[in-house]
């Protein structure tokens, strides 16, 4: 299959000849899928200054219209999924199933922000308060304006969905600048967009190309910058768009740790460690990569996960668990956690090769936690595991590393994990599941520290996309005017004893 690529105002009359562009690579055969133009300065000015004129359109429609057209789209993107899943498959990598796992979800979110946003954003009044109850108080969240989105590879749907939906629902308009490594599936969604809504094609609209497009982006007039990508990056992205105070929204990487503590369900951790360390070959920002288990456990829980990750299939067929790695340079990467773990002490019991782009399902023991295999973000199929005396022990060694995305615990009880779950330093946590939170569209998705901030998904993830109004309507004027030159002096006097009397008991 070759994807077609975007024709865009660049191609057309170039003085300077045809605009450059760049390949998009199946990672499993090495083949080039399509050719994308890389989208200059002004190519971006351009479609940032269309999306600030569809801001205003989309805007007009209020909650009710956005609703209608968002459905459209949510209805395409339904009809389509295994089109849309095809192109996930055939750039990124994974398998079929898992790219219509992956597109379903993102649906779901969809809907979710679309049927929510009027509720969660909406006017509502709230208390005046003692001081202003002649006031009658107001609170709405309105549109940004433009959101620049700008996405990776690795969930090429799903990821950025979380705030192409909501800032849509929210009543933005969107330039989003997929992943150089997937660019086919942004222009897809992009396509997508056009067929649902002809009358507006530029409310949501993609530009391809490198980091460079993505710098562009931030540099450009946009009202938001929605990243999600490496620590690096986001930093880069921060940094371009300090330069006009541009806000951003950082989803960044993770370390992951499952903790298995004393009475946990040792079977179903295994099957979710397994899931959660090596489903999309590791590449996942909420993946497990490190598994503490307590002394109760340990032996079971390595015995069993070292003999459930020689079963796992992998390769481009319809049959593999998961596929190569997209971008050939996290190879390397993986291959140094996995030789950092040997030199420094710890044992592969299984895996640990790699064979066509391909990192066999790897099980590491006895690794320190100085280790870049512990510490850095390995995005492979990869879990070192370790015991622990305790859980509480295992919570200390979760929290000490810079990142804080999310966590899983499994244990029978449901008081302690609850407890657990609230002392890992992370944004999200799943008892006895690993990244439930990912598919219930209601709850706020995103990290702490080196695994950034802000929130996608949920209420929060609309307001993200919002700024907040506060109105407010004299209803009567005070018998006693506090805040006018007229005010005579005896208020202030009255003033001290309400206080005093209200607040000053307590
Ligand atoms: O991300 P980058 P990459 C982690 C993972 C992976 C590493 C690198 O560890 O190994 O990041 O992946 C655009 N200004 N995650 O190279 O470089 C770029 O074009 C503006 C975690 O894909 O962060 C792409 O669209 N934009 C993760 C996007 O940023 C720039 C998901 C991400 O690229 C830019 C993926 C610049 N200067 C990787 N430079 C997660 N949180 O899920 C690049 N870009």
């Amino acid at each position: 299959m070759t994807l077609a690529p975007e024709a865009t105002s660049a191609d057309a009359g170039n003085p300077a000849g045809p605009a450059p562009t760049f390949d998009s690579i199946d990672p499993g055969r090495g083949t080039v899928l399509g050719s994308y133009p890389v989208a200059s300065d002004a190519d971006v000015a351009d479609a940032v200054a269309r999306a600030q004129e569809a801001a205003t359109w989309w805007r007009a429609r209020g909650f009710d219209g956005r609703r209608r057209i968002l459905k459209a789209f949510k209805g395409v993107l339904a009809r389509e999924i295994e089109d849309l899943a095809e192109v996930v498959h055939l750039e990124n990598g994974k398998p079929r199933s898992d790219a219509i796992l992956e597109v379903a979800i993102a649906i779901d979110h969809l809907e979710w922000a679309s049927k929510h946003a009027a509720k969660v954003l909406g006017p509502r009044r709230v208390p005046s308060g003692l001081l202003a109850s002649n006031q009658a108080a107001t609170l709405e969240y309105q549109p940004l304006g433009v959101v620049g989105v700008i996405g990776p590879w690795n969930y090429p749907v799903f990821t950025p969905m979380g705030s192409i939906a909501y800032a849509l629902a929210a009543g933005n308009a969107v330039v989003f600048k997929p992943s150089e490594h997937t660019p086919g599936v942004g222009v897809w969604l992009g396509d997508a967009w056009r067929r649902a809504v002809p009358e507006r094609p530029d409310v949501l609209q993609v530009v391809t190309g490198l980091g460079a497009t993505g710098g562009a982006l931030c540099r450009a007039g946009v009202d938001k910058v929605a990243f999600t990508g490496s620590a690096p990056t986001g930093r880069r992205v921060m940094a371009a768009c300090a330069e006009n105070l541009v806000p951003v929204l950082m989803e960044l990487g993770g370390k992951d740790a499952m903790i298995v503590d004393d009475d946990a369900d040792v079977s179903a951790a295994v099957d979710a460690a397994l899931w959660g360390g090596m489903s999309n070959a590791g590449q996942t920002c909420v993946g497990i990569e490190r598994v503490y288990a307590t002394d109760a456990v340990y032996d079971r829980f390595v015995a069993e996960l070292t003999a459930r990750a020689a079963e796992v299939r992998t390769g481009s067929g319809d049959d593999a668990h998961y596929g190569p790695i997209t971008m050939p340079s996290q190879v390397g990467i993986i291959e140094r956690h996995i030789a950092d773990a040997v030199a420094s002490g710890g044992r592969v019991l299984t895996g640990g090769t790699v064979a066509d782009g391909v990192v066999a399902p790897t099980v590491m023991v006895d690794v320190p936690e100085d280790s870049a295999a512990v510490r850095e973000e390995t995005f492979g199929p990869t879990l070192t595991v370790a015991r622990v005396r305790s859980a509480d022990e295992a919570i200390e060694r979760t929290n000490a590393t810079p990142y804080g995305l999310a966590g899983a615990i499994f244990t029978r009880s449901a008081k302690r994990g609850v407890a657990l779950a609230r002392q890992m330093r992370t944004g999200m946590a799943s008892i006895n599941a690993v990244n439930a939170f990912s598919t219930i569209p209601a709850l706020p998705f995103g990290g702490v520290g080196e695994s950034g901030f802000g929130r996608i998904h949920g209420a929060d993830g609309l307001r993200e996309f919002s700024r907040s109004k506060a109105i407010t309507r004299q209803r009567f004027a005070l018998p006693i005017p506090t805040t006018s030159f007229r005010r005579p002096p005896e208020v202030t006097e009255r003033l001290v004893k309400v206080i005093r009397l209200v607040h000053g008991r307590s």
